[in-house]
């Protein structure tokens, strides 16, 4: 790691000039800004990988663009994006390369970490996937006692989890109908215990994924599960039941074979692939599983297409770049906390908890990657659900509350089902969202309407709420990938803005080193020296009395 500590980029001259120019747009109201230029609507999109990106309805002007894009040459995003795309180990904290973008390259390409060409690695892996895949989806991998699979169970959590979940789901109407395909990643045993309450162990297939093969949840979940299978088809069965109904993905060979998984059923990946990165290497088998290897290839596909568009457009027309730029602009100098995602697509359901652990594991920090505590806002909270749903619960604070909460709006031209007229009715709500919170309705209109007194105030909607639309086609394996990618690149250029190490997480080592003290406190026969603060002292007796131990 260096020891030359950089500028926070808060000291920059850039960062000054975004700040004189946000006070002077501070009252600038959206209405003023299309009032005055007709041709915004037409002017800030852009179009990427079959996305179209609307943002004209941001507070900002071309000055306002000029100012960020000199922020992201100040800070050299581009040299940043060729040293990730070409395996420099710029995740310093740990020591890696930085290399999702490998995971979906051509295979002519060569990208090399210490003078290894990383690419053949790649399409070795997704080759195999796709041999298992093939097999498993036309029955002729056979469980023990010589049925088909019917049911696959991924057991991860987090990056191992949280992808090939919500992919699997927003890709439901691409999946083979004949598989059941079902995600575990709670050490709470209520998860595995549902999701397995209904299975038939002969016609059960589970894929243990687990970079590092030793996280607490997933070893205790595989554990069970290899249990509930043994119990159902006989201890007799033993290794080969194992071999036949569990397969591993993983980076830790050891692990794996030491869990009783045969190596040769293991879908490998490596360190420089990053957990909340990894839905498009073997982690994301069980989404292959489900649509076929034909369709993840579109999935990679869409992904690449954003990756080349964002290494080499301009930023003014560089989708991600100004994503990113976006968020920067109200959270650094409008004073927004969170950043909401709302899909008017009831595929995408869990698309929001996919960007949360993205977006936030990756720029929750408080530290730049020298060390140096920030003197500005990093990471946004990011949260969302399905339009419309939320129109009937949240958006109220969104048009009214008297915070700013920048939104996206994803939506798509062809629903995924055609069902009489509902495509229509979400999509004219997706267009009125954005329009309301863009305008709201003055007070003069609210009057004119007849409202008198207090009313008045009540109804009237200050508008000015920033939103950006992304609207695709239709909800493919190629638009999901594309649309990941849109947001991996989106996080990245706010880390080298910032100056994190958007690739570690340390922050989540406190907690499991904390736990990892308390599992032998809670269970021991005797009563233990508790020796922590007296508020967890007393729960953890509470706790160790309500469950009969002493
Ligand atoms: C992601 C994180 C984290 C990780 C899980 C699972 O970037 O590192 O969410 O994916 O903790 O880890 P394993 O895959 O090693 O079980």
């Amino acid at each position: 790691m260096t020891t030359d500590a950089a500028p926070l980029v808060s000291s920059r001259p850039e960062w000054a000039a975004l700040a004189a120019h946000s006070t002077s747009m501070r009252e600038v109201h959206l209405r003023d800004l299309f009032a005055t230029d007709p041709t915004r609507g037409e002017r800030y999109t852009v179009e990427v990988a079959g996305l179209h990106l609307d943002y004209a309805k941001h507070r900002i002007t071309d000055e306002t663009l000029d100012l960020l894009v000199a922020l992201a040459e100040a800070v050299d995003l581009r040299g940043a994006t060729q040293r990730m795309m070409t395996g420099a180990r710029i995740n310093v904290t740990e020591g890696r390369a930085v290399l999702h973008t490998a995971l979906r390259a051509p295979a002519d390409r060569d990208i090399e970490v210490d003078g290894r060409n990383v690419v053949p690695d790649v399409h070795a892996v997704l080759d195999a996937m796709a041999g298992f895949a093939e097999q498993v989806r036309s029955g002729s991998w056979k469980g023990v006692t010589g049925k088909a699979i019917t049911t696959v169970v991924n057991i991860g959590i987090g990056g191992s989890d949280l992808g090939p979940a919500m992919a699997t789901f927003a890709l439901a109407p691409y999946a083979a109908e004949s598989l059941d395909v079902r995600f575990v990643s709670n050490v709470d045993g209520d998860d595995i215990a549902h999701k397995t309450a209904d299975l038939d162990a002969e016609t059960t297939l589970f894929i243990v994924a687990s970079k590092t093969f030793t996280t607490q949840e997933t070893m205790t979940n595989a554990a069970s599960a290899r249990a509930w299978l043994l119990e159902r088809l006989g201890a007799d069965a033993g290794a080969d039941a194992v071999a036949r109904h569990f397969v591993a993905v993983s980076t830790a060979a050891d692990e794996v074979a030491a869990f009783g998984i045969d190596t040769a059923n293991m879908f490998g990946f490596w360190d420089w692939v990053g957990g909340r990165y990894s839905m498009d290497s073997a982690v994301g088998l069980s989404l292959m599983i489900a649509i076929g290897p034909d369709a993840f290839r579109d999935m990679l596909s869409g992904f690449r297409a954003v990756d080349e568009h964002f290494a080499s457009a301009p930023y003014r027309e560089n989708a991600p770049a100004l994503m990113g730029l976006l968020g920067i602009w109200y959270g650094n100098f409008f004073g927004a906390q969170s950043h909401v995602v709302l899909p008017y697509a009831q595929y995408l359901d869990s698309f929001a908890d996919y960007l949360q652990q993205l977006d936030m594991e990756s720029n929750g920090k408080s530290v730049t990657i020298d060390g140096t505590r920030v003197d500005y806002e990093t990471g946004p909270v990011v949260w969302g659900t399905p339009g419309t749903n939320g129109q009937h619960a949240y958006y109220q604070l969104l048009h009214q509350g008297t915070k700013l909460i920048p939104a996206d709006f994803i939506g798509f031209v062809h629903p995924g089902a055609e069902v009489g007229v509902h495509h229509d009715l979400l999509m004219a709500n997706f267009f009125a969202q954005t329009e309301a919170l863009a305008f709201g309705k003055s007070a003069a209109e609210v009057e004119a309407e007849g409202a008198t007194g207090a009313l008045i105030a009540h109804k009237t909607f200050e508008g000015n709420r920033p939103t950006t639309t992304i609207l695709g086609e239709k909800l493919t394996p190629f638009t999901l990938g594309a649309l990941i990618a849109l947001y991996e690149h989106k996080v990245f250029t706010q880390g080298i803005i910032w100056g994190l190490n958007s690739f570690d997480q340390w922050g989540v080592q406190l907690g499991k080193v904390l736990a990892n003290r308390i599992a032998p406190e809670l269970t021991s026969d005797a009563a233990p020296d508790l020796a922590h603060d007296s508020s967890t002292n007393a729960l953890i007796r509470r706790y160790r009395t309500a469950r009969g131990r002493a």
